[in-house]
């Protein structure tokens, strides 16, 4: 009776039970057919409850990105969830765990299929050089919970080219495009909440040392020149207001640049600019096997 289930199935409230139970952090978890996007449904929760918290649903119709643009989520196509958690650590420390969302995918797609993905700081995950997943964290935003992340993450999973927007086919992808074995999306989703818990875990008992070297070797930007744009440009297309290579990530997962001189050539040994909030609009080579 227990065919090998398909990406394409459903999941049950069933599912999520016997996935969330374990997990020691997590005391609520909900799943929709349909919402605007789980970011908000999580907020209202948490208002009245104090524990960690999972919403998870089929579709969103308002999904969210970063800096209020949109995030792509049809109905069944991919995981599409909102955390809510009080981490135990300063809050200084709290961007961290955008990174630490994208790395739990990274590790959840790596644990199931053979594919090289990787991360472009912040919060992306690339294959290929197209985006599969993005992650947004809500602290100290209109739809905070006081003391609290919601961090969400959104993975494709089945999408085909035609099935995404216009504007997205050529940078876009899903794990259906990349992967042609069939995949359970109960251990998809099981191993993105137990990478996550454990890297939770580890960040509470050793803070942001613990994720470095993972995210070092996640990084598509290190070591690249990269073009860095105004602040809520977003993309590997736009027009860049300074230029630089990459020379390490900071303690929280930051860019440290060696930037350019005036005539775009490298600047070695110039001071080196941390980027906290600036974005990456292009990349030197181009991200294209990641
Ligand atoms: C992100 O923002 O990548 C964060 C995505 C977070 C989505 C999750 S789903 C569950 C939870 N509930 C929500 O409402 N949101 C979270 P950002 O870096 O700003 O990227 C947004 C950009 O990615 C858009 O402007 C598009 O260019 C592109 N995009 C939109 N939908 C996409 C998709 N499904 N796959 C790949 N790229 C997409």
């Amino acid at each position: 009776m227990d065919k090998q289930p398909h990406i394409d199935q459903p999941l049950t409230q069933h599912d999520l039970d016997r996935i969330c139970d374990p997990l020691p952090w997590l005391g609520l978890w909900r799943r929709f057919d349909s919402v605007a996007s789980t970011q908000e449904v999580a907020a209202g929760l948490a208002a009245t409850h104090p524990e960690g918290l999972l919403v998870l649903a089929d579709e969103q119709t308002a999904g969210r990105g970063r800096q209020g643009r949109s995030w792509d989520s049809p109905r069944g196509a991919g995981l599409w969830l909102s955390l809510v958690l009080s981490p135990a650590r300063p809050r200084e420390e709290w961007p961290l765990l955008t990174s630490m969302g994208a790395l739990a995918l990274r590790d959840a797609v790596r644990l199931i299929a053979d594919l090289g993905t990787g991360l472009k700081w912040p919060n992306d995950l690339y294959c290929r050089g197209r985006k599969m997943a993005g992650v947004l964290a809500d602290a100290g935003g209109a739809v905070e919970a006081p003391g609290r992340v919601i961090l969400g993450l959104g993975l494709n999973l089945t999408q085909r080219k035609a099935d995404f927007p216009p504007a997205l086919r050529g940078s876009a992808t899903s794990l259906a495009l990349e992967w042609s074995e069939p995949v359970d999306r109960r251990r998809i989703l099981q191993a993105v909440l137990e990478r996550f818990t454990h890297r939770l875990e580890r960040f509470e008992a050793e803070g942001p040392a613990g994720q470095r070297a993972d995210l070092e070797e996640a990084s598509l930007l290190l070591g690249r020149r990269v073009g860095i744009g105004p602040e809520g440009e977003t993309g590997l297309a736009g027009e860049a207001q300074w230029t630089g290579r990459v020379v390490e990530l900071g303690p929280l997962g930051e860019l440290i640049l060696e930037p350019d001189d005036a005539s775009g050539k490298p600047g070695r040994g110039r001071t080196r600019r941390s980027v906290a909030s600036g974005m990456v609009v292009w990349t030197d080579p181009p991200i294209v096997g990641g």
